[in-house]
């Protein structure tokens, strides 16, 4: 756009100034004929020109519109963030990628794709949701990988640490009982046990059974522990579990260890039998022909193998019969039982052997019991009866026709 003051008494142009998009007015170099060099943006760009004569006189304002376009393709930028940052394998951990930016496509045009674990292979397919959300399995810190396409094709990728913390179990157990004496076996449980990640089976588990700080077991997977005291008093027994990260807790529960009632323990148990029954050793008795000193309150069953010692298994508190399941088929066990009251264990009974019977044999008892028999035959007796008279009412109905 040329400049020219076309007045009667022309002065000719002074100056002559451009501005770009409502900016500052810059002076242009010339008058009648100028230019300007200006800093434009991309897209589009406003840019107006005016000129003043000797008298000071402005023109009006003349303008143009000018487009500002790339002539190729520039990658665009990915950004994004994670809610939170640090977590557990219970979190959802959130992540936005709005931030991404490109400088030809709106950010809603982008494409992004995301590699949870940076380990190269993406695990969501490219689209155009800016938020994905993911919950790790496993403790660790975790690089997440974004990546950004441009309606051109063009790529941008960025890298984020989000940590996934390992959390400490948590001790629980129970006993059984909590007040005993000191011939008493004290049944510790810590099923109850637990851990976020590595469930209860996956915990390792150690006792202090006196309470004085030193570990009296190894660390292990058995849930179960039993313990005698050896003199009485109440005993703080101790549980630590520990995780698989090497985390750990500790639970602690009183137990009673009283001295035994002086008196007389109980005789041995009489009449100790053992059956195999389904896959199971079935041990029965009779109570002592001596109680001692005090009533009997419980039994304690004594096992072993085919040779060797005996070891305590289990205790019934007034039960006469004892169900074994942790047999294998065609081995040989023996039990003992021996009677308890206040006074402490008696003496046990000589120990009786059952054989289990291999995988593949039948069932050993198929034989009717004998209860049984007399309701059979009564049966048997009453349709015979029932069928001889109807015999009879049949011939009766045929003389009288
Ligand atoms: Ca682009
Ligand atoms: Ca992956
Ligand atoms: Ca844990
Ligand atoms: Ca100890």
């Amino acid at each position: 756009m040329p400049a020219a003051d076309p007045g009667a008494v022309s002065t000719g142009v002074d100056f002559v100034e451009v501005r770009v998009n409502g900016g500052a007015w810059a002076l242009a170099t010339g008058t009648d004929s100028w230019t300007a060099q200006v800093d434009l943006t991309l897209g589009g760009n406003l840019i107006e020109a005016r000129a003043q004569d000797g008298w000071g006189n402005p023109s009006t304002v003349d303008r143009v519109t000018v487009a500002y376009v790339l002539s190729g393709n520039d990658p665009p930028t990915a950004a994004f963030v994670a809610t939170p940052v640090a977590g557990t394998v219970a979190t959802v951990f959130s992540f936005d990628a709005s931030a991404s930016s490109d400088p030809q496509d709106p950010v809603s045009v982008l494409e992004t794709r995301w590699d949870f674990e940076d380990d190269g292979v993406f695990d969501t397919a490219w689209s155009t949701a800016k938020v994905a959300t993911r919950q790790f399995t496993v403790p660790a810190t975790t690089a997440v990988r974004l990546e950004v396409r441009d309606s051109g094709g063009l790529l941008g990728t960025t890298v984020r640490t989000v940590w996934v913390n390992d959390t400490p179990p948590t001790a629980r157990f129970t006993a059984a009982p909590t007040e005993g004496d000191l011939s008493t076996l004290f049944t510790f449980d810590a099923s109850a046990s637990t851990d976020l990640e590595d469930g209860g089976a996956g915990l390792q588990v150690r006792w202090d059974f006196d309470g004085d700080g030193s570990w009296d077991t190894v660390l292990n997977t058995a849930r179960q522990a039993t313990h005698r005291f050896l003199a009485a008093g109440t005993y703080s027994v101790r549980l630590e579990v520990g995780d698989s990260g090497g985390l750990t807790a500790v639970a602690a529960l009183a137990v009673v260890a009283t001295a035994p009632a002086p008196g007389t323990p109980a005789s041995r148990p009489t009449d100790v039998v053992a059956t195999p029954v389904n896959h199971t050793a079935v041990v029965r008795w009779s109570p002592p022909t001596s109680q001692g000193s005090a009533p009997v309150t419980g039994y304690r069953i004594y096992r072993g193998g085919e040779s060797g010692n005996l070891t305590l298994v289990a205790e019934t508190f007034g039960s006469l019969t004892y169900t074994d399941g942790d047999v294998i088929p065609g081995d040989t066990y023996r039990y003992a039982i021996a009677a308890v009251n206040t006074a402490g264990e008696g003496l046990p009974s000589a120990p009786v052997e059952v054989v289990m019977p291999s995988c593949c044999e039948p069932p050993t008892d198929r034989s009717v019991p004998f209860d049984v028999l007399p309701w059979i035959l009564a049966l048997l007796l009453g349709i015979a009866l029932v069928a001889v008279f109807l015999w009879r009412r049949r011939g009766t109905k045929r003389e009288a026709s």
